[in-house]
Order: structure tokens, then C-alpha cells, then sequence
């Protein structure tokens, strides 16, 4: 074996290895610490400064059913929410995220009292905000996973913002990346934190908005289970995220 092969060889075992997920977030410039499967339990579990439900791998999820792709493994809730107004950013902070195709979503749900009682399988899940392909095929194009990464190595940012005319209450928020570069084998990379929303709002979604996670995805939706490399996909130069339309309050059409 060549001395350029096994670089090469390894530096495809390094790119294939470098998954990752949201371990930070951050509110009008106050920085909030979610779970690192980077970082012993023993120093999060049950720490008051907790926001971020337990994830302890940062392997992909392959099956779209699993239970594990509502807010990872294991899931467990977080003793603290993040204070934020609706209307404002939070920005969901990764570190080492090399991946650059398919669609990254932002999840809500009404936790209906203390999310830390809450089960996020049983969810009435909305959108708030999605990213997609940006410009160019599907294969060669930019998405925004291939955008918002810094590629210097620092954190990458993801800025959304929560409808201005949401409910206030307690709320799970889910980030979720799935990554399509392998054909027909989806990734899925969910991580959810606590939130108590607060304001004047007093929308909520409608049954069109909904979705239980897991639920929302399928290996039957072509875009999903997807060959990015076949003819039927190489030269598209739209990709329709499936799943329900983006909620962003109800006086506002998205
Ligand atoms: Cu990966």
C-alpha cells in the first residue's frame, strides 16, 4: 500500500468518522450549555446549567422509525430551559460538522407544562424554519450545510428565529441535520433543548403544521431516501423538503 493511499484511505476514514450534532446555543449573545458526548456525564448529568436533552454519540441515526430520531440517544431532559422572547434568534452553535448535503430543519413543540416531564415522541412537532439547496444541482450545488460551516475550524452558526406571535409557554427545540451523501442511506442528526418562551402571542399551529417525530420521515419519500449520485437526481436543480410547510406564526404566510 502506497504512502498517498493510506493518507488518502485515512482521511476518508476521518471524513466518514467527523459526524457531530448541537452542543451550544446561543440567545442575544448569552451562550447556553447543551449536552457534549465530547465531555464525561459525570460532568452534565443533572447539572443545573443543563438546557440540552442527553446525547452521548455522535453517530448518525440510519432508521427514520427509531425513537432516537426525535431528540437522539438517550434523550433524557434536560433540569434547565433557555429564556427567550418569541421573535428573537437563537443561534445553535456545531463544532466539526464536514458533511454537505441535504436538509437542516428547526422542530417546536408545546411541551404543555414542564418539559422535563415531556415525552418528545408524543409531540405535536412544527417546523420554524428549514434550509435547503441554495443554488446549483443537488450533487454539486450549495446547500446551506455546505454554507453555514466555517471551514477554518471554528463553530459554525445556524441563526433561526422563533415566531413572534407564538404562544408563550414551555417548548422542546429540535435541530435536526440530515445528511443525504451516501446513496440511499439518510443520516439523521437531532438534538433537542428546553425553551420557556415568553411574549404577548397567542397563535398557534394548525393541524396542517403538525408532525409526530418519528412519523414525519420515511424511506418511501424520494427525497429522502435518495441516490444524489443516480441520473433521476444528478442535474435537479430543486430539492423539495418534504414534511409540512414552515409555520411562522398564523398572521404571516410562509
Ligand atoms: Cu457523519
Amino acid at each position: 500500500m502506497s504512502l498517498a493511499w493510506f493518507l488518502f484511505t485515512a482521511a476518508l476514514a476521518y471524513t466518514v468518522s467527523a459526524h457531530g450534532g448541537v452542543s451550544n446555543y446561543t440567545v442575544d449573545g448569552t451562550w447556553y450549555r447543551g449536552y457534549s458526548p465530547y465531555d464525561p456525564p459525570e460532568w452534565q448529568d443533572g447539572q443545573s446549567w443543563l438546557i440540552g436533552r442527553k446525547w452521548t454519540s455522535i453517530n448518525p441515526v440510519f432508521q427514520p422509525d427509531n425513537i432516537s430520531v426525535a431528540c437522539n440517544a438517550p434523550g433524557n431532559p434536560a433540569p434547565a430551559s433557555i429564556p427567550i422572547n418569541a421573535g428573537d434568534n437563537i443561534t445553535a452553535v456545531y463544532y466539526y460538522w464536514l458533511h454537505t448535503v441535504g436538509p437542516m430543519i428547526v422542530w417546536m413543540a408545546d411541551c404543555h407544562g414542564p418539559c422535563s416531564d415531556f415525552n418528545a415522541t408524543e409531540g405535536d412537532w412544527f417546523k420554524i424554519a428549514q434550509e435547503g439547496l441554495i443554488s446549483g444541482t443537488v450533487t454539486e450545488g450549495t446547500w446551506y450545510q455546505r454554507q453555514f460551516q466555517e471551514w477554518d475550524g471554528s463553530a459554525s452558526l445556524w441563526p433561526e428565529t422563533i415566531p413572534a406571535t407564538l404562544k408563550p409557554g414551555n417548548y422542546l427545540i429540535r435541530h435536526e441535520i440530515i445528511a443525504l451523501h451516501i446513496a440511499n442511506k439518510p443520516q439523521w442528526y437531532p438534538e433537542c433543548a428546553h425553551l420557556v418562551v415568553s411574549g404577548n402571542g397567542t397563535d398557534v399551529p394548525g393541524e396542517e403544521y403538525l408532525a409526530k417525530i418519528p412519523g414525519v420521515w420515511s424511506l418511501n419519500q424520494p427525497e429522502i431516501n435518495i441516490d444524489i449520485y443516480s441520473d433521476a437526481w444528478i442535474n435537479q436543480t430543486t430539492y423539495n423538503i418534504p414534511g409540512p410547510p414552515v409555520w411562522r406564526g398564523n398572521s404571516v404566510t410562509s
